[in-house]
């Protein structure tokens, strides 16, 4: 199976641009030094570097572990170790330590191979692609293994719905360690043929920019990205002659819909997905947006709403249920954690997302919240509280410590912690899980209290967190 388009526009990221030819050619070396491993990782920079060793590993039919650049220690030791990658791929500059996998400078390798797709036909279409590594609600983050298939499956759902075609010049800054900067932001242009501009950062100004000099006509965002962008009037109008305008990753708040709108004309196409999923339901490009909702299931996904006991929930537009998924595009399980990927599917074999939905009459899906308080979602990125707080329970002068999501205007949530700590002040906490994490991941809010509220089983209570 082919995954990859060999033909189609550019890339560009960062400024820095590749003809597609070329960019194969550069990949079909990495390929080459790779053939044969079982996972190599990529230190997954905004840069051409992480595209070719992503797009090599493809061709050469290894799995792929994008690290973000910015994991502390303790995260990228964990992503290392827990994936067996056996080597580590960035540009020759990187910092790799004596303990980690040697490095492969992708920079040093020749930039025009044998062109071409490589012939990744040979690859079995079940084979593991990517493995993603993702927050769960408790301990460290889990590897979720997503096949070439799902990706193919995934990509031309999002095709169809969204009337992607190579005509299309792709505009987006987003991180390139996940679904949504990497899959559908990086893969996808290089499966459907279209050119991509990658902005670096998600910086409104630069999607602006993109769009006046680069005629950018389809944009991904965050909903943080599209809030920052309807609050600056000029950077919004700049969208106008923009084709679609999505949202994804976290709620797109309605007053931000609404607002977006009014400034660029354009009624922004919502979509929900999770790692482990890649992208199941959306609007389409030809058809309604409704603020608030999340639109009706790709092509090939079945959905369902179930009762905290499993017992099915009506489709009526207003009783909110858990939403179970069914689709080709799921992923194949969390790599090395056989009880945790039993465990995210019904005994009928539907995968339960954790998140909380209405489902219409007509189809129409809203995602109304979580089922569990430990899954935070910042800026678009899922963190689980229990990273946070092992990391926070890791400083020698803190005794307790719970993690919780409370709302934010710009990030949607900000990650919020209650520390019971002898000695040491906010910022050095706050600054202590920056060094050991990405740091996104780090409290923005740090409360020192004197004691957290306990249940009877003396476990902590963390709706009433907010009493303290
Ligand atoms: C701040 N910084 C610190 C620090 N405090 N550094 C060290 N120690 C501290 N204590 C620095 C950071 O390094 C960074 O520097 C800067 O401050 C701000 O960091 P930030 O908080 O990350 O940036 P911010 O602007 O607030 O981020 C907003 C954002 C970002 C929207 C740009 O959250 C983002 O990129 N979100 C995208 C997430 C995403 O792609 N999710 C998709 C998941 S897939 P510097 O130098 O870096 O600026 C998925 C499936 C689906 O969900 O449905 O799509
Ligand atoms: P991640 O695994 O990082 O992809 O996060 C997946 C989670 O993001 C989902 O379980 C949802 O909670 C959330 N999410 C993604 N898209 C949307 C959306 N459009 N609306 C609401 N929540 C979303």
């Amino acid at each position: 199976m082919d995954l990859l388009g060999g033909t189609g526009g550019p890339v560009r990221i960062a400024g820095r641009e590749l003809p597609r030819d070329e960019l194969f050619g550069w990949a079909s070396a990495v390929a080459a030094e790779i053939r044969g491993a079982d996972a190599v990782a990529v230190i997954a920079t905004a840069s051409l570097e992480t595209v070719v060793a992503v797009v090599g590993g493809l061709l050469a039919g290894v799995p792929v572990v994008p690290v973000p650049p910015d994991s502390g220690p303790a995260e990228r030791a964990h992503i290392l170790a827990d994936s067996g990658a056996s080597m580590l791929l960035a540009d020759g500059g990187a910092k790799v330590s004596p303990s980690e996998p040697p490095l492969l400078p992708v920079d040093w390798l020749p930039r025009h191979g044998d062109g071409g797709n490589g012939g990744n036909g040979e690859v079995p279409a079940d084979a593991t692609a990517l493995i993603l590594y993702t927050s769960g609600t408790t301990g460290a983050p889990k590897g979720v293994l997503i096949s070439r298939s799902a990706i193919a499956a995934g990509l031309d759902a999002l095709a169809e719905a969204w009337a992607w075609t190579p005509g299309d010049v792709l505009v987006h800054g987003l991180p390139l360690f996940h679904v949504h900067g990497l899959v559908l932001g990086v893969l996808g242009p290089l499966r459907v043929g279209s050119p991509l501009v990658h902005t670096g950062r998600p910086k409104p100004e630069l999607y602006a920019a993109a769009a006046q000099d680069d005629g950018g006509s389809l944009f991904f965002g965050v909903p943080t990205v599209w809030s920052r962008t309807a609050a600056d009037p000029s950077t919004a109008e700049a969208l106008r002659g923009a084709r679609l305008l999505v949202s994804g990753s976290a709620p797109l708040p309605v007053p931000v819909f609404e607002r977006l709108s009014a400034l660029t004309g354009h009624r922004p196409v919502e979509r929900y997905g999770m790692t482990e999923t890649l992208i199941t339901i959306s609007a389409r490009a030809e058809g309604d947006r409704r603020p608030g909702h999340v639109g009706t299931p790709l092509h090939g996904v079945r959905t369902r709403l179930a009762a905290e006991d499993g017992s099915a929930v009506p489709s009526d537009g207003e009783t909110p249920g858990e939403l179970h998924v069914r689709a080709p595009l799921l992923f194949k399980g969390y790599l090395n954690r056989p009880e945790a990927t039993a465990k995210s599917f019904t005994p009928d074999g539907w995968f339960r997302t954790g998140d909380i939905a209405t489902i219409g009459p007509d189809g129409w899906h809203r995602i109304v919240g979580r089922a569990s308080t430990d899954l935070i979602k910042s800026g678009g990125y899922r963190i689980g509280a229990g990273e946070i707080e092992n990391a926070l329970l890791a400083h020698p002068a803190v005794r307790e410590a719970a993690v919780v999501g409370t709302p934010h205007d710009d990030l949607g949530e900000q990650v919020t912690a209650y520390v019971v700590a002898d000695g040491v002040g906010e910022k050095a906490l706050i600054d202590f899980v920056a060094e050991r994490l990405s740091v996104h991941k780090r409290p923005r809010v740090v409360h020192l209290v004197g004691s957290l509220p306990r249940n009877a089983m003396g476990k902590v209570v963390k709706t009433r967190l907010s009493e303290l």
